[in-house]
């Protein structure tokens, strides 16, 4: 009997450990199981992810610049186009002084804003939200003539359409020194230039003047666009996507940016976020800024279409190499500058085509105090030539 139930209770105690074992088995497996499909769910989200962010990528690459900005410093000057205000001593205040008598432009304070500042993009959403099909774009030489430039402005505008436009779409940047006298502007220029990509610097042998400087620029060129800038400019992301958009839509389309305005003291970039100007004349032949006429805006179907503009600025604007050279390009007979924007503008309507404003494409210039250097005997060759 004794043994019997000995015998008994072991099995018991047998099954009891089997089941136990069994049990701490199943849990073990389900565990392990649970985490491996866990994994498994993991891995595929991952992967899923990871192909999006890879098509992103695609996507962004073509967008991408050349050069990337350094990340933003929210305490330099300056930075996101905010007005910079140093505090100065008196020495300092006198050469600001100084820089401004020269350049008719704050230079001193411009020389201690970063070359690769921020600009805050306050574009309308609609502009911020549309997306382009890179590979279907013309791509664009940049032009940029410059005459005794200080050289913060004229390198933070290099940097500025190196670091915002898609480097797909940018063939290259033609600087032409229309024979300055500066000595910075020599050998110290050339090497800084050395070590950027796709920018070229041409120099005139005599003084050529804007007109002549912008055309001996444009030989060069080997983009299917001729961008012209001036040369204390700073570009806000997206800027050469809808000017390219549009001449690749049609090829006798003269398309301006939104000309901002950067302040010639402070250096604030003012956006205008609104409906933008348009260009006129006065009966001296001056440049004016006009509303945009209600006819004008019944005929677009967005806010975001480009606006015909009887006249331009003259300073930035996009056009096709060809249809530039089918206009005769520029009057090769004008001096210095002043006119050759309104002679442009009436030739670009007179032989088929139109002259445009993208509101999408925001530009900012620096708007001097004064006009930095003189004209001698402008007036006098306009009377006698
Ligand atoms: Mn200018």
């Amino acid at each position: 009997m004794r043994i019997r139930l000995r015998k008994c209770s072991l099995i018991v105690k047998t099954f009891i450990l089997v089941g136990l074992f069994m049990i701490t088995y199943m849990v073990v497996e389900l565990s392990v199981s649970s985490f491996s499909s866990l994994e498994k769910e993991d891995h595929t989200r991952n992967r899923w992810e990871r192909d999006l962010h890879a098509t992103e990528e695609k996507v962004e690459d073509l967008s991408r610049p050349l050069y990337i900005k350094p990340p933003p410093n929210p305490n330099a000057p300056g930075e996101w186009g905010k007005a910079a205000h140093l505090q100065l001593n008196s020495a300092e205040k006198k050469m600001q002084e100084e820089s401004i008598e020269k350049y008719a432009i704050n230079i001193y304070l411009s020389d201690q804003i970063s070359l690769h500042r921020h600009i805050q993009d306050n574009r309308m959403y609609e502009c911020k939200s549309k997306t382009y099909n890179h590979r279907k774009l013309p791509t664009t030489s940049v032009v940029i003539a410059f005459y005794n430039e200080a050289m913060s402005t004229l390198l933070r505008t290099i940097h500025s359409v190196l670091e915002t436009s898609p480097a797909v779409l940018l063939r290259e940047i033609i600087l032409v020194d229309d024979f300055s006298d500066k000595v910075f502007l020599k050998s110290q220029l050339a090497n800084y230039i050395s070590s950027l990509e796709r920018v070229r610097l041409v120099r005139t042998t005599k003084r050529e003047g804007l007109v002549r400087a912008r055309l001996i620029g444009a030989t060069y060129a080997i983009g299917d666009v001729l961008t012209f800038l001036d040369c204390h400019c700073e570009c806000v992301n997206g800027w050469l996507e809808p000017l390219l958009e549009r001449i690749g839509e049609n090829e006798t389309a003269v398309v301006c940016p939104v000309i901002d305005t950067i302040d010639w003291n402070s250096f604030e970039f003012y956006m205008q976020t609104g409906e933008p100007m348009i260009g006129g004349f006065d009966w001296r032949l001056t440049f004016q800024w006009h509303a945009v006429p209600e006819q004008e805006r019944q005929r677009r179907r967005s806010r975001i279409d480009p606006i015909r503009s009887p006249t331009m600025a003259g300073g930035l604007f996009a056009v096709s190499k060809k249809y530039f050279e089918y206009l005769g390009t520029y009057d090769m007979g004008m001096e210095v500058w002043g006119g050759e924007n309104l002679e442009l503008s009436f030739r670009v309507w007179q032989c088929g085509g139109t002259l445009e404003i993208h509101p999408c494409s925001h530009v900012g210039h620096v708007f001097p105090k004064k006009a930095p250097y003189a004209r001698p005997n402008f007036l006098q060759k306009c009377i006698n030539e």
